[in-house]
């Protein structure tokens, strides 16, 4: 799935911090993202984190309680380093008012859904509100559809997904923790759009690969 190439970084350090001053830091060789994580209890978010900081995949991954922090750094293709300081929310209702402290300053909000649980898609809906209402204003978006090894019990459609993600100014993408299938393309692809000023790429793999240039999968840094 997807042509993007991976570059797999260190894990450094657990040292994130809640204030949310800096979302984006200001040397355009070394970018510190602080990457939120939202999504119904059940739809991945752990796993999605797990795969790419550790690439492993847990089937027993226990329920988070409050959130959890982790980072990550990627190296682009002109060396430029990409350092996301990830909270990984608790997406458990009794956890939902302390949401806040975590997107707050925010420079990337990941909403996931499961594919196969309607519910997980309404109430990542919910989020998107949320983070329009009461999240930084200029903070990017990113809808993710994860599971998507579990094709065959599919009741979320990519186009409802797509559609959605379209009218309100998000990215769209469709992973799965489990296959590893996408996880390096979401975090690369947003270290990317971020690097270039936020210019629109899209996330749909495209037709004209190797080099359509616009879209995440084909795209060099110069
Ligand atoms: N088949 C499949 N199962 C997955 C995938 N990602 C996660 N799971 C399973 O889904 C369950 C929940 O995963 P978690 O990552 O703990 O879910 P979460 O969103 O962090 O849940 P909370 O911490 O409660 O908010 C676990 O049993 C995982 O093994 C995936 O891509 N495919
Ligand atoms: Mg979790």
């Amino acid at each position: 799935m997807g042509c993007a190439s991976s570059f797999p970084g260190k894990n450094v350090g657990r040292s994130g911090s809640l204030n949310g001053e800096q979302t984006v830091a200001n040397d355009p060789k070394n970018i510190r993202v602080k990457l939120v994580l939202l999504g119904d209890s059940g739809v991945g978010k752990s796993c999605i984190v797990l795969r790419f900081v550790r690439g492993q995949f847990d089937p027993t991954s226990k329920v988070t309680v409050g959130a959890s922090f982790l980072s990550q750094t990627i190296a682009l293709q002109d060396s430029t380093t990409v350092k996301f300081e990830i909270w990984d929310t608790a997406g458990q209702e009794r956890y939902a008012a302390l949401a806040p402290l975590y997107y707050r300053g925010a420079a990337v909000a990941v909403v996931v859904y499961d594919i196969t649980s309607p519910d997980s898609f309404l109430k990542a809906q919910y989020w998107v509100k949320e983070l329009q209402k009461h999240g930084s204003p200029d903070i990017v978006m990113a809808l993710v559809g994860n599971k998507a090894d579990l094709h065959e019990n599919r009741k979320v459609s990519a186009q409802d997904a797509m559609e959605y993600a379209e009218k309100n100014g998000m990215f769209f993408i469709e992973t799965s923790a489990k296959t590893a299938d996408n996880i390096n393309q979401l975090f690369e692809g947003t270290g990317i759009y971020l690097y270039r000023n936020k210019t629109q790429l899209s996330w749909i793999t495209c037709n004209n690969r190797p080099k359509c240039r616009s879209c995440i999968c084909c795209y060099e840094v110069p």
